[in-house]
């Protein structure tokens, strides 16, 4: 039993993180996240936010900056 009880949970990790990492959605493909691609899930993302999110200041969000983002609490969908 207790292998079962450790596989299930490891299965319901990889789940929960694939969905966080599918929340936001990269739509031209160009690897990193522009405010109106953050927007679709984050509506309420303002300008302000976004610029202390972009640590590099390139104008958009990479994996790296989005995951500290969510991490902190900062974006959260809805
Ligand atoms: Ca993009
Ligand atoms: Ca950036």
């Amino acid at each position: 039993m207790t292998r079962w009880k450790i596989i299930f949970a490891t299965l319901f990790m990889g789940l929960g993180a694939t969905a966080v990492m599918a929340e936001v959605q990269d739509a031209n493909g160009d690897g990193v996240y522009s405010m109106d691609e953050l927007k679709v899930t984050y509506p309420d993302l303002t300008e302000d936010v976004f610029g202390q999110l972009d640590q590099n200041g390139d104008g958009a969000l990479d994996a790296e900056e989005l995951a500290v983002a969510e991490e902190a609490g900062i974006l959260k969908a809805g």
